[in-house]
């Protein structure tokens, strides 16, 4: 006879539907402790020859119309190959699970019996899969990306005694400070509109249909902020009441941000970011940062950094836009690293060749192996000071004149759109949105309202690796500001590929309100000089010989980040349409204020 636990395996069980032929799948509904049951499917090798550990995705974008069987053929070839049982689960409330779906839902509440949060789902269902599924070898690893990401980093907060090995790829850590939602406080206008009405609409991916196909025409015939409840959301969409009941960061964002909230490595972990994430790189940084602290005996928390959009080490990764990377990096990281993670904490196979950080390092495109991420040995942190007539230079400035300061006014009625224009819905077929971030900047170049400042062509390669700070002594006319910075690589106007293109490599904005504190913002004093060091956060980037860097600032990025009134006001998803204000802005080049970007250059 039949165990009990397997028996019921088969009875929920729908065999075979579309899987291919190397695999057995199993569709079951896995009851939660809260006797919500959630949409699981178990794709089991055919010719397993032995017992496997599980790999489990779980996600809020639907497992249907057979994408866990493409993925197996494509993102999860090299994995699958190496053979694993793989698991994939609809989260609650999404697709064909039930209960309600809760965006990022909080972490539970212990005293209370029962309570569930994404961490006890993964709990229950590794629970169902130990007891139900046959010929596993008791081990359960965890992978997923963006939302998938920060599911795998809440199953760690705690874990299953089973979960022995995780990988966390592009988990957002902080929506106040620094991915999908705001960074450094400043709203992401266009991503927060359109996630919002994709997730909260119904069970299913829904997509907003835009009356006009230039987004940045759109956004801005809108108006103020409060224009999309009046006439979108009428305040049924949760997530977008939060943002206008919760515009600093109070505990709603504090308590949700994964770096408070997992600060030990319970499980080896593997945490993955692209350099041009359009989403979240900081989160997987400072996931990474944070259980590094707690890591130095156990040695169990690693980091990957390649060529990569959101997650595009899942597909093809050979090239981003124009800019190429000498062979498909994502291959390779599927290959070599990530199948090799799994199959060594998973199966005992090898031995773990992984360095404490991997960093691909572009310009050069070659991966380099680091025993600390940032690195601190072989580098020199050095100052690119902002020179009188645009230039950039390792020289300080020694003009203490009142006039040492290039000025621009940054008016929201025409605000500078975050890459060229049209600009696409966020999700349509062929938007641009997942490559931006490699547009040539040369689009904004010498527009009176953005400042560029560049060095001569360079002698020879400089190599940055490491945290790259924008410090900059601004005044405003206005009692509030956003403060755009860029690092940019300038290619020389005989590159036989790209001539005189500006490869963004370093980017952030920052919300002048914040300058003291992200929970209680201040109105600016007008025309006075206040000192910002807005972190670019980290590159591993070769400016080549001939090729110039550039430095930027600007004051609008529409409508990837709303705009700042200028004016100071209470909470800006209140903003009325007068709120909305010209400014003039200084940025200071004097020896008194010496705006620079810091820079962390490797000698080799
Ligand atoms: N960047 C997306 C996201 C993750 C988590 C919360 C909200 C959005 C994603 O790609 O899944």
């Amino acid at each position: 006879m039949k165990p009990a636990s397997l028996l019921c395996f088969a009875l929920l069980a729908g065999c075979g539907k579309q899987a291919p032929a190397a695999w057995n799948k199993t569709e079951v509904m896995i009851p939660m402790r809260d006797g919500v049951r959630l949409h699981t499917l178990v794709y089991a090798p055919k010719n397993a020859g032995g017992k496997l550990p599980f790999l489990m995705e779980r996600s809020p974008y639907g497992f249907t119309e057979g994408r866990p069987d493409r993925a197996l053929e494509t993102r999860y070839k090299q994995l699958g190959d190496e053979g694993f049982i793989f698991v994939f689960q609809d989260i609650r409330g999404r697709y064909q699970s039930e209960g309600q779906f809760v965006m990022q839902r909080p972490v539970h509440d212990r005293s209370i019996s029962n309570s569930i949060d994404e961490g006890t789902d993964t709990y229950d269902t590794i629970e169902w899969l130990l007891k139900t599924v046959p010929n596993h070898n008791g081990r359960v690893g965890i992978l997923g990306i963006s939302y998938g990401g920060w599911l795998t980093a809440m199953a760690l907060i705690e874990p299953h005694p089973a979960l022995k090995a995780a990988s966390e790829q592009a988990s957002p850590a902080d929506m106040f400070l620094g991915d999908d939602f705001h960074h450094n406080g400043a709203f992401r206008l266009s991503y927060g509109f359109e996630y919002v009405s994709r997730m909260e609409t119904g069970k299913v991916q829904y997509r907003f249909e835009f009356d006009k196909h230039d987004t940045f025409e759109w956004y801005l015939a809108l108006g103020p902020l409060s224009e999309i409840d009046k006439r979108y959301f009428h305040g049924e969409k949760p997530t977008w009441n939060n943002f206008v009941n919760h515009p600093n960061y109070d505990s709603f964002w504090q308590q949700q941000a994964v770096n408070l909230i997992l600060t030990k490595t319970t499980v080896p972990n593997l945490n993955v970011a692209g350099w041009w994430d359009q989403e979240d790189y900081y989160g997987p940084l400072r996931i990474y940062e944070t259980l590094e602290k707690n890591d130095a005996a156990d040695h169990k928390n690693h980091l990957v950094i390649g060529p990569w959009r959101h997650g595009g080490w899942a597909g093809e990764g050979k090239n981003l836009g124009p800019i190429e990377f000498g062979g498909d990096q994502s291959k390779y990281f599927r290959e070599k690293i990530e199948a090799p993670w799994f199959a060594y904490w998973l199966k005992d196979k090898g031995s773990l060749n992984q360095p404490e950080a991997m960093t691909f390092e572009t310009g050069r495109n070659s991966w380099e192996r680091h025993d600390a991420w940032p690195p601190s040995d072989g580098i020199q942190k050095r100052k690119l000071y902002l020179t009188a007539g645009t230039g950039l230079s390792f020289d300080a400035p020694r003009d203490n004149s009142d006039s040492a300061f290039d000025s621009y006014v940054s008016d929201p009625a025409h605000p500078v759109p975050y890459r060229h224009r049209p600009i696409p819905a966020t999700y349509e077929r062929a938007s641009g949105w997942p490559d931006w971030l490699v547009e040539d900047q040369r689009f904004v170049h010498l527009r009176p309202d953005v400042l560029s400042f560049s060095t001569s062509p360079l002698k020879d390669d400089l190599v940055i690796a490491g945290d790259v700070v924008a410090h900059m002594f601004a005044s405003t006319s206005g009692s509030d500001s956003d403060w755009i910075a860029k690092l940019i690589d300038v290619y020389p106007e005989d590159d036989p590929k790209l001539p005189g293109y500006q490869l963004m490599i370093c980017d952030e904005v920052f919300r002048a309100r914040f300058r003291q504190s992200f929970e209680k913002p201040e109105a600016l004093e007008p025309n006075k000089v206040y000192e910002y060091a807005i972190d670019l956060h980290s590159a591993n980037h070769v400016f080549r010989r001939g090729h110039r860097i550039m430095a930027q600032v600007q004051s609008t990025w529409f409508p990837l980040i709303d705009r700042n009134p200028q004016t100071f006001i209470e909470n800006i998803y209140k903003a009325s349409a007068a709120d909305y204000q010209p400014a003039t802005q200084k940025i200071f080049r004097s020896a008194k204020y010496p705006s620079h970007v810091l820079i962390p250059v490797e000698w080799r």
